[in-house]
């Protein structure tokens, strides 16, 4: 499908989609989330697909949602205008889903980013959340992905600070998995994508549901939650498949049924 505001690629089972508004530093408007999520959802119904890569460009992942489309909005305007349904599908697709950030990651930048399942950082990357110098506060997840990530002290001055994180200290408060140069760290988001990508397509998706989770119930429902995943893999020929190449000695050949 031809888009506008990004461009997608794949690479081996790994799903590309690059956020493309240079010339704004891929500010978030509603058009290129209503792409973004057209495009997840068509990578989430590829076979082929066994995992999907948002990146930006080396100098903003990016810059927060479309100040200049929001501007002079009205609270009934951003009410009716159903902004969070493409956002929300960065959460609720079924395959793992990484963000390869470079530059900026500003505002709605760093909630996307912080949507994902994962995210690989070049070192040159910046998290932040801006909003407080605009008269706002984050709206798409930010409070409280945040503090689930870093905790509650550092958000605060984030948050209400505009204090930024730079990709080594995001690295060393867990808010992001890996860093790396900036000429190689998409490139090491696509390796991370290809070997996910190439495990067991339903033990993937359940182990995916699971770990989300735990942000979501007490350890007892959680618990459960897993237990009974666990046990429906058992209906699965990947199962069968994975414990009969354990047993005898070869590679697992995965069929996602
Ligand atoms: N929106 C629109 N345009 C932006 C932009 C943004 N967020 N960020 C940058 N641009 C544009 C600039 O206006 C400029 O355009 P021209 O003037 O050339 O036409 C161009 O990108 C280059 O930017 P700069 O000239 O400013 O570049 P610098 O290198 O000097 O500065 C910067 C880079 C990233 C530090 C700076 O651009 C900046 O501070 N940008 C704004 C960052 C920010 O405040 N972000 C938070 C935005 S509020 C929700 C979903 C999402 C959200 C809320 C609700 N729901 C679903 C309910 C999210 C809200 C936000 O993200």
């Amino acid at each position: 499908m031809a888009y506008e505001f990004i461009i997608t690629e794949v690479h081996d089972r790994a799903g590309l989609i690059r956020l493309n508004r240079p010339q704004a530093l891929n500010a978030l408007n509603s058009s290129l989330m209503a792409e973004l999520g057209n495009a997840l959802l068509a990578f989430d119904a590829d076979a082929q697909i066994g995992a999907v890569v948002i990146t930006g460009s080396d100098r903003a992942f990016a810059a927060g949602a479309d100040i200049k489309e929001m501007a002079d909005a009205s609270a009934v305007d951003m009410l009716r205008s159903d902004l969070i349904g493409p956002w929300d599908i960065v959460t609720t697709i079924k395959k793992p889903v990484m963000a390869a950030v470079s530059g900026f990651a500003l505002g709605g930048g760093c909630e996307l980013a912080m949507m994902c399942d994962m995210i690989v950082a070049s070192e040159t990357a910046v998290f932040g959340q801006p909003e407080i110098n605009l008269g706002v506060i984050p709206g798409a997840g930010g409070t409280q992905r945040l503090v689930r990530a870093v905790g509650k002290a550092l958000a605060m001055e984030i948050i209400l600070n505009d204090r930024r994180l730079t990709a080594e200290e995001a690295y060393r408060f867990g808010l992001v998995n890996r860093v790396y140069p900036v000429d190689s760290y998409l490139e090491e988001a696509l390796n991370l994508a290809n070997s996910i990508g190439a495990r067991a397509p339903i033990a993937l998706q359940l182990a995916k549901e699971s770990i989300n989770k735990a942000f979501e119930m007490t350890l007892t429902e959680g618990l459960v939650i897993e237990r009974r995943n666990f046990y429906f893999l058992f209906a699965s020929e990947d199962q069968k498949e994975g414990m009969d190449a354990f047993v005898n000695k070869r590679q697992p050949q995965w069929k996602g049924k």
